[in-house]
């Protein structure tokens, strides 16, 4: 019997299936070719979002040259003068170490902007760079454009400057530095809405201390409704999606339990509820994407103490495997420094982190096993137990309907040691599988050497290295009929040190 099938999908089927079976017994007879989809199913734009994996933020502005996390709002824009800002540095090195997109801090808390905003006078104009005539987030965006890079841009809700933060002024103002973003620099793949809301601040000289009520004051339906205005197929983040949302903390972990559906109906943007951020819901009647930011330093911003303080490769594989390998998107901060160059030692530790990856990852070891399951859907090819292994993220198992427990044999030729396993559902069709085991033959038998809930786009797992010549993957529990389109065996490179 298929368990927890939500009551979405249970009234979904419903709507499929009795006017078949009230209209047309033809219908009735002949067996569905393809599995039904979940209710909640990501669009082709999300599905591509999440296929990236791992994207990149730039913390750069005024904190960089006053060395604070969070600017007050009343510095000199004079400060801001970096000495050989190369964002095709940033780009460049990003895009080695595998990083498919990159956000640029646009303006954050302190109201800084680094493009000239025709709209405040706390900008790059006024400050000695190009002689007040240079533009970040230009810069920025051409370099990502130039060498196959998505641009993204954080545009900070809180402005520590503005005098008329806390009324609505200040929104058409937010409102107009967005159409400034969205229609001047061409196609932008992410906008960032921060969290974080009100306190004190500058605010125009008023130095005062400035809370809003979250719930209703910057009108987020009306933000996120001018924003897919201008860019249609832009991807909105923000505690509450309605595309990405935050996981819940800024260690870069998702759940172990991780689903990509949740409810943004009853999420408030900067009073969410963490743990729900950090599981999903497996009930949630939206489908948005995990995102688990992370800086490569303890702090947002680039501060000279803290170079000796960079996180080590083996850092950076434990959070991939926290937020890649439980189906989120890793968001890693490289905040340049103050001659606008990303640290040679930022530099050294992502390029090792992607060098231990690619060893890790290099070579299969199931993709040459015969592979055979206790049922594929109407015996047909195109549900057949190998295409797991064939390379090609469209094919999938699946099994015919209310077949569980599903068990996925891998036959491997001779015994092969291997410590790390991939797993992927085809999730154009909704996120389904909530519990399974991994089973390899022992010298006694079956032994379970890995119990998970979900899988969902990708699931990473780290075991100690085991020996045998056949896996199991066994699905206990699904939302509907099961289907997989990949499963692969490592073994990692010693490189990865030991955590698990
Ligand atoms: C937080 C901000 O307050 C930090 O400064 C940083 O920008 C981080 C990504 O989001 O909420």
């Amino acid at each position: 019997m298929i368990s927890k099938m939500n009551k979405q999908t249970l009234k979904y089927l419903a709507l499929l299936i009795l006017p078949a079976a009230f209209f047309s017994c033809h219908l009735h007879q002949q067996a569905p070719t393809d599995i039904n989809p979940n209710a909640v199913v990501p669009s082709e734009e999300l599905l591509r979002y999440q296929q990236m994996e791992l994207i990149g933020f730039i913390h750069f502005t005024v904190n960089t040259f006053t060395n604070k996390e969070w600017g007050y709002g009343d510095e000199d824009p004079a400060i801001f003068y970096p000495e050989k800002p190369d964002t095709e540095q940033w780009v460049l090195t990003a895009k080695a170490a595998g990083i498919k997109e990159l956000i640029l801090t646009a303006k954050h808390h302190d109201g800084f902007c680094l493009w000239p905003s025709k709209f405040t006078e706390h900008s790059i104009k006024n400050s000695p760079y190009k002689k007040g005539k240079g533009d970040m987030v230009e810069e920025f965006v051409r370099s990502c454009r130039k060498h196959g890079l998505k641009a993204g841009l954080y545009l900070s809700p809180w402005d520590r400057n503005h005098k008329d933060y806390g009324r609505p002024e200040y929104i058409t103002y937010y409102k107009n530095q967005l159409k400034e973003l969205l229609t001047e620099y061409g196609e932008i793949n992410e906008i960032w809405f921060d969290g974080a809301n009100g306190g004190d601040g500058y605010y125009g000289g008023a130095n005062e201390t400035r809370k809003i009520d979250a719930e209703n004051y910057y009108g987020w339906d009306e933000i996120f409704a001018l924003v897919k205005s201008l860019q249609p197929d832009i991807k909105i983040f923000s505690d509450a999606g309605p595309d990405v949302h935050w996981i819940g903390n800024e260690q870069g972990f998702a759940g172990f339990t991780f689903w990509s559906t949740i409810n943004t109906d009853s999420i408030v943007v900067g009073k969410s509820d963490v743990n729900y951020l950090n599981t999903g819901d497996p009930e949630g009647k939206d489908w948005v994407v995990g995102q688990c930011d992370v800086s490569i330093r303890p702090g947002w911003f680039y501060h000279k103490t803290e170079n000796s303080l960079v996180k080590t490769p083996q850092d950076l594989i434990d959070i991939y495997y926290k937020s890649v390998g439980r189906n989120a998107v890793m968001l890693l901060n490289l905040p340049p420094d103050q001659r606008g160059l990303i640290h040679e030692n930022d530099v050294q530790s992502l390029f090792s982190f992607r060098q231990i990856l690619d060893e890790s990852f290099a070579d299969d070891l199931a993709k040459d096993a015969k592979v055979t399951a206790n049922n594929y859907r109407l015996a047909s090819q195109k549900f057949a137990p190998e295409n797991v292994i064939d390379n090609n993220s469209e094919s999938y198992w699946a099994t015919d309907d209310s077949i569980l427990p599903a068990q996925l044999i891998l036959q491997l030729h001779h015994e092969i040691t291997f410590d790390r396993i991939l797993i992927q559902e085809p999730v154009k069709f909704g996120q389904r599988v909530c519990k399974f085991i991994v089973q390899i033959e022992g010298e006694f038998g079956p032994e379970t050497i890995f119990e998970g809930t979900t899988i969902g786009y990708k699931r990473l797992i780290r075991i100690r290295p085991v020996r045998t010549n056949r896996v199991s993957l066994i699905v206990l529990e699904a939302n509907n009929t099961v289907a997989i389109s990949n499963i692969s065996l490592f073994k990692a490179s010693e490189k990865e040190g030991q955590i698990f």
